[in-house]
């Protein structure tokens, strides 16, 4: 049954250029959203930049820029580095906008009204990084024997800040978050992370603090405009603006709560505490479904721009020969990320692994069979490509990969998904070695056998646009097929039979050359 699909990245920050990190929450994101476009789904994909906040001053700063100067750089990068990925997005939300601005104070407004926010002073130990208070307990030691603790996720020292603030009464909305968070099924994924989560809970909730009176650079209170929103609790609303909070009540009932919030892990308090109490004060619905994800790890070091190995996208979409980086193209970097970081668990990133890949799935399978059909076709058929046979031994293996393709997609299982999707192609590969049609005389048993291949290739390019955005709609051509696979239906368009035989088929260069390790 088609539905509606809103899916979310986290806003990033605009203190620097995107990297992988960055690029592998959008990119799962971004398939996602692929995916349910396949299946007929009504789908929003909203991505953006969060610009406010003490880190964004801070980088401004330090560069005798102004805040905005920054966060239009930056964000500007963002966009060309999802350009580059052919991310789909539907709306690119940056939280400087007006429609924000608005909809931030809608909603904190709603929430001081039903008496959910007070006046108090706070003291505490804050990390500009991840503009966060930390507990004493929650502070790592610092190795160097600093007086100092340092934030758990980016070891720098934290700083103590005092200020007279608005506060959110979260404690109040402990038990209703408890039993959110174990309905099923769950509203966090994976399991582990749910459980994250009701430890963070049931550990005690504080009443944060959510204004800054020290900063300006953020959205003004507005009962009180000489502070401003402390900038987690202005980003969180992003995703309520986009489809229309405060300003267009029926888009926004439409489609919320349906959202998908994919997140990496370092977020998860934010999005499964915080934000959902919010909601809940403000009397709406907590959020549908959280997707989280671990970190890329580069010799067990998180990959971010607060430590030292940041990598740019197009760093391995172009390849870069300085460091030793293969060149993925757009099709072979997104299938990477898809399809070798499992979606949950930390990844380890690592040239070898990468190529590997991109060799196995992309060069030597898909590509493959791609130039051995086509080949042979050309030889054995005279470049027309033959109808595949109905009672073929493939057509229940495809019809098994559209199945088990469509439940991993469903987990947000995009590592799965591909595999089910890529069974296919070796099944194909299979009976083309056991029937060898280019070692036998052209006839009905070549031709059946081609004409087999040429539907896994049809519904294999159909399969794969959630990961491949290039790659499918030049299969689709060579094999004589105008349109495009992005635009069909699944299930209906990829049941067995759809080729239909008697089209011009054409060799082409290889679809991916295969890659070296030394670049
Ligand atoms: O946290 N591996 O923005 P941010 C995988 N503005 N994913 C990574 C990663 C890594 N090594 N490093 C970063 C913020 N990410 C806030 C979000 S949302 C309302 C506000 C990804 O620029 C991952 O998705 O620090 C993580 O959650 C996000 O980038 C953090 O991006």
């Amino acid at each position: 049954m088609p539905g509606r699909f809103y899916v979310t990245t986290p806003i990033y920050y605009v203190n620097d250029a995107p990297h992988l990190g960055h690029a592998y929450s959008t990119i799962t994101a971004d398939a996602l959203a692929r995916w349910h476009r396949l299946v007929g789904d009504d789908v929003w994909f909203l991505t953006g930049t969060d610009e406010h906040g003490l880190k964004i001053q801070r980088a401004a700063d330090e560069r005798g820029i102004t805040p905005i100067e920054q966060a239009d750089w930056a964000s500007a990068r963002f966009r060309e580095a999802w350009a580059l990925l052919d991310i789909s997005y539907d709306d690119y939300l940056r939280t400087t906008e007006p429609r924000h601005h608005a909809a931030t104070q809608a909603l904190l407004q709603r929430v001081y009204d039903e008496g959910h926010i007070y006046s108090a002073t706070y003291s505490g130990w804050y990390c500009v990084s991840c503009e966060a208070y930390y507990t004493p307990d929650e502070l790592v030691d610092d190795p160097h024997g600093g007086d100092v603790g340092l934030c758990p996720i980016h070891l720098r020292p934290v700083e103590e800040l005092t200020e007279d603030n608005w506060f959110f009464r979260l404690s109040a909305f402990a038990d209703r978050l408890e039993e959110w968070l174990t309905t099923d099924p769950s509203p966090v994924r994976p399991e582990g992370k749910r459980n994250e989560a009701l430890g963070l809970v049931r550990g005690g909730l504080q009443d944060i603090s959510i204004t800054r009176r020290s900063l300006t650079w953020g959205v003004p209170v507005p009962w009180d405009p000489d502070q401003v929103f402390y900038v987690w609790f202005d980003a969180l609303i992003n995703y309520a603006t986009s489809v229309g909070y405060g300003a267009d009540p029926e888009r926004f009932a439409e489609w919320w709560p349906h959202v998908h919030h994919v997140i990496g892990k370092d977020i998860i308090r934010f999005h499964s505490v915080y934000w959902p109490a919010m909601l809940m004060a403000a009397g709406e619905e907590p959020p549908h479904q959280l997707d989280v994800h671990g970190f890329l790890l580069v010799g067990g070091a998180k990959m971010s721009k607060t430590a030292a190995n940041k990598i740019a996208p197009d760093q391995l979409v172009g390849g870069d020969p300085a460091e030793g980086y293969p060149a993925l193209g757009v099709d072979g970097f997104r299938h990477h990320f898809l399809h070798d970081q499992r979606f949950g668990p930390d990844g380890d990133l690592s040239v070898e692994g990468m190529v590997q890949r991109y060799n196995a799935d992309l060069a030597n399978n898909l590509g493959n069979l791609l130039a051995r059909v086509t080949t042979v076709v050309g030889k054995k058929c005279d470049g027309v490509g033959p109808a595949p046979r109905p009672d073929s031994p493939l057509a229940e293996v495809a019809v098994d990969a559209v199945v088990a393709t469509t439940a991993a997609w469903d987990a947000v299982m995009p590592s799965e998904a591909l595999d089910a999707t890529w069974r296919l192609v070796r099944e194909a590969n299979a009976l083309l070695e056991e029937a060898e049609p280019w070692k036998a005389d052209p006839g009905p048993e070549v031709d059946g056998v081609l004409g087999d291949a040429l539907e896994v290739l049809r519904i294999v390019a159909v399969l794969a646009t959630p990961a491949l955005t290039r790659a499918p709609a030049e299969i689709w051509r060579r094999i004589g097929l105008d349109g495009d696979p992005a635009a069909c239906r699944v299930p209906d368009d990829v049941a067995w039979g759809g080729y239909p035989g008697g089209l011009p088929v054409e060799r082409g260069t290889p679809l991916f050359p295969r890659l070296k390790l030394d670049g």
